[in-house]
């Protein structure tokens, strides 16, 4: 994909402080610290477009970013941070949840995981709900850059059984490694269902 342009749009918490929902949207959808933004970082080739951090839960609002006047991504805060207290894990639940009821215009939605971790029950309720919304979604395994090859090939085995998916896509922020592949698959979520 050729980015001519890619914008930050808006943080919001609230719908009423969404863009308007006149073009496609793709979603980021993650665990706290697993490299959602610097994937999006990636796929813009930008450094530093979509903030970044090593500690976990540096996204707590719904950011939006225009591409090429023609479509956004949408970098939805983490989940599962550790240290947030109860009161924010309801905000973050509350928050996803009116963005996808609120929204007719996603198109896809990209599971960021990282390739190190087993996916545990947060995860697990993730796919099942995602199921149940009946979301087009890809799985993708972020700093592939960490592993060796043969332990890379062992965790995208204990990946996809947990989560009982047979594809996902291997990703590197540092290799740039799945990179086009995942252009791939947005591109073909954007014309698939366009309307
Ligand atoms: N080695 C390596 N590090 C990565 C990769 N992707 C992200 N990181 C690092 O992981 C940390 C978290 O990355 P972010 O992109 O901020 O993660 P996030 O999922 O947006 O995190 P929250 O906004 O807190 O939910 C940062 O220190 C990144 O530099 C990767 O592919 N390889
Ligand atoms: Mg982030």
């Amino acid at each position: 994909m050729k980015i001519k342009t890619a914008v930050f749009l808006k943080s919001a918490t609230h719908h009423i402080h969404y863009p308007k929902n006149d073009l496609p949207e793709i979603a980021f959808i993650g665990r706290s610290n697993v490299g959602k933004s610097s994937l999006i970082n990636t796929l813009v080739h930008r450094k530093k477009f979509a903030r970044t951090s090593s500690t976990p839960g540096k996204t707590r609002t719904i950011n939006f970013y225009e591409i090429n006047g023609e479509f956004r991504f949408v970098d939805l805060p983490g989940y599962g941070f550790a240290k947030v207290s109860k009161r924010m894990r309801k905000e973050w639940k509350e928050m996803v949840e009116m963005y996808v009821r609120k929204r007719n215009n996603i198109k896809g939605v990209i599971v960021v995981l990282d390739v190190r971790r087993k996916p545990d029950e947060l995860d697990e309720l993730l796919y099942k709900w995602l199921g149940e919304e009946g979301f087009i979604y890809i799985t993708v395994v972020t700093k592939a850059d960490k592993l060796s090859r043969n332990g890379l090939s062992r965790q995208v085995v204990v990946i996809k059984m947990s989560l009982h998916i047979d594809e996902l896509i291997t990703f590197s922020a540092v290799t740039k490694e799945g990179r086009n592949r995942l252009w791939g698959e947005i591109r073909r979520f954007l014309c698939a269902n366009s309307s």
